[in-house]
């Protein structure tokens, strides 16, 4: 008996698989992101006495409260939280890119986690819970002119931050740092990538260790190409 994990971006690629894996290892699941119909068919898909699906969009407060809310009522308890929902933005460097994808994600990538971890937090705090967060390979090395590189960096400093907040009180912080994954996130399927299930492997592998054991980071990269 694993707990409850909440799990944003639940609805396609990297958290869809971590909720698939997730159910293997006996967790109950709250899945939460903006298109509910595919939510609810994973939770069809994954048996939905365990699942509970929350329509959310993570730069909403309000909206992110009800579902702290639904988790209570409906299981009584939060253990693990994976912020995980993101978007990507024009490429084109900082001079030429469309700026008017900026805001919608740096919202989400960065102001949303950060609501995310207010709303949860409390809760999670009673059961010494553990915060996993979507950061990427990208959030620590260098994409020439990418905004959406620097909402990543903006994840790995929440990440840091967030596990000196914490700090004595038995709660584990795990970034995930991901390189390419071959998800809806790109509209053609990138050559030379991870599948979203390489990285549910690890986001289920830092979750397991025991109490004492605080996976820090986890940096996933596709192996290189042999000619
Ligand atoms: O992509 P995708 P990934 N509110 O598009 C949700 C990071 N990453 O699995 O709301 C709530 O299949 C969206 O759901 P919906 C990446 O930055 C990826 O690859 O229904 N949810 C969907 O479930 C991101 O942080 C790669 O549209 C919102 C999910 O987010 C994470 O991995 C490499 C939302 C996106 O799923 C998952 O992305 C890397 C909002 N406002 C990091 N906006 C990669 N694929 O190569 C979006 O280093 N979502």
């Amino acid at each position: 008996q694993h707990g409850v994990l909440l799990i944003t971006g639940a609805s396609s690629g990297i958290g869809a698989a971590t909720a698939r894996a997730a159910a293997r290892e006996g967790y109950k699941l709250v899945l939460a992101a903006r298109s509910a119909d595919k939510l609810e068919a994973l939770a069809h898909e994954l048996g939905p006495e365990n699942v509970l699906t929350c329509e959310l969009d993570v730069t909403d407060m309000e909206q992110q409260l009800a579902m702290i809310d639904q988790t209570l009522e409906t299981f009584g308890r939060l253990d693990a939280v994976f912020a995980n929902a993101g978007q990507s933005g024009s490429s084109g460097g900082f001079s030429s890119a469309d700026h008017t994808t900026w805001r919608e994600m740096i919202l989400t990538n960065v102001y949303g986690v950060g609501l995310t971890l207010q709303a949860t937090l409390p809760t999670l705090k009673r059961h010494k819970g553990h915060v996993l967060l979507t950061g990427s390979a990208a959030g620590r090395t260098t994409i020439p002119g990418s905004m959406y590189s620097a909402t990543k960096w903006a994840v790995t400093g929440v990440g840091y931050n967030l596990r000196e907040e914490l700090r004595g009180s038995g709660m584990r912080v795990t970034l995930i740092e991901p390189g390419m994954v071959d998800t809806p996130f790109f509209d053609e399927s990138p050559e030379n990538a991870l599948e979203d299930r390489d990285i549910a492997n690890a986001v289920i592998y830092a979750l397991s260790q025991p109490a004492h054991v605080d996976v820090n980071e986890i940096l996933i990269r596709p192996t290189p190409p042999t000619e």
